[in-house]
């Protein structure tokens, strides 16, 4: 697929979105939002990409935000709600992808960057990399979800306290208040995030679809409904040839060969 911002390559099963716009350390523009879509919608439905690794090309930056160009371009109120609409659904299209999507956070992850990480399932960071709301020096506030994600992954003091000082973090805090899974040095960040995806890939499909759903839809449901949730998701793993598979290779002693029935 030829994007004009974006890198979309598909390999063993893993599909690997590179933002592409070093230049500018990988603002997001309005093309970039439009070849980013194309290349999930693509990672969506291709049956053979079982998990997704997003990163940012060069060794600086994953993404540094919304082009603040476009920002100072939008005209009124309707303009600006039509902006965060776009980008809000670009998101929102990532974190409902139905597969794993692993944020390979390379560098800068700002505004819209720290924003776009946050959707992503699982975030591993290089040691230089730094995470932050800093839309307030720019006079707006977070407008890709930054507000509502930041504060559900670290808590409202901490949400509060990034978006409002537009501090910087790096890699090592982002870690500790459990932003970032893990971190690693730069050379070895794309390794580790291939090596989690062969490993969730080496686990029962339909099991891990059922897992992520539940998770995700969970965590906006009371316990009582999220429990319920998990039950019925429970029984529909269990309703698969995937579970007689993966209980039975256990039982014998031999790595499971499952077929996603
Ligand atoms: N937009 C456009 N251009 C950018 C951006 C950006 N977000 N970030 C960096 N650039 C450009 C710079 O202008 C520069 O271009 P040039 O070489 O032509 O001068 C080039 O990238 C390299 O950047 P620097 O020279 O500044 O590199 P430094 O290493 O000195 O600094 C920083 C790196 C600290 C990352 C710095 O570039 C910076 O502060 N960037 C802006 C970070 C920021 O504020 N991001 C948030 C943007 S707002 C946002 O994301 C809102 C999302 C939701 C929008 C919803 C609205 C409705």
């Amino acid at each position: 697929m030829q994007l004009e911002n974006v890198l979309y390559e598909v390999q063993d099963g893993i599909a690997t979105v590179t933002v592409n716009r070093p230049k500018v350390l990988n603002a997001l523009n309005a093309q970039m939002l439009a070849d980013l879509r194309q290349a999930f919608e693509a990672a969506k439905s291709e049956i053979p990409v079982r998990v997704v690794i997003l990163t940012g090309a060069g060794e600086k930056s994953f993404v540094a935000g919304a082009d603040i160009g476009e920002i100072k371009a939008l005209e009124n109120y309707e303009a600006a709600k039509a902006f965060a609409d776009t980008g809000q659904g670009l998101l929102n299209l990532i974190e409902q992808l139905g597969k794993p999507v692993i944020a390979a956070v390379n560098g800068f992850a700002l505004g819209g960057g720290c924003e776009i990480s946050m959707a992503c399932h699982i975030r591993l960071a290089s040691e230089n990399a730094k995470f932050g709301q800093p839309e307030v020096a720019l006079g707006v506030i977070p407008g890709y979800g930054g507000t509502q994600r930041l504060c559900r992954l670290v808590g409202k003091a901490r949400a509060v306290q990034l978006c409002l000082t537009g501090e910087m973090i790096d890699a090592a805090e982002a870690k500790r208040i459990g932003l970032v899974n893990q971190v690693y040095p730069q050379g070895e960040l794309l390794g580790a995030a291939k090596e989690m995806a062969k490993t969730i890939m080496s686990k029962g499909p339909l099991a891990i679809r059922y897992a992520l759903a539940a998770v995700l839809r969970g965590a906006e449901l009371t316990l009582a409904d999220g429990l319920q949730l998990e039950g019925d998701m429970f029984a529909a793993a269990c309703d698969t040839e995937d579970r007689i598979e993966g209980t039975t290779a256990f039982l014998e002693k031999r790595k499971p060969d499952f077929k996603a029935k």
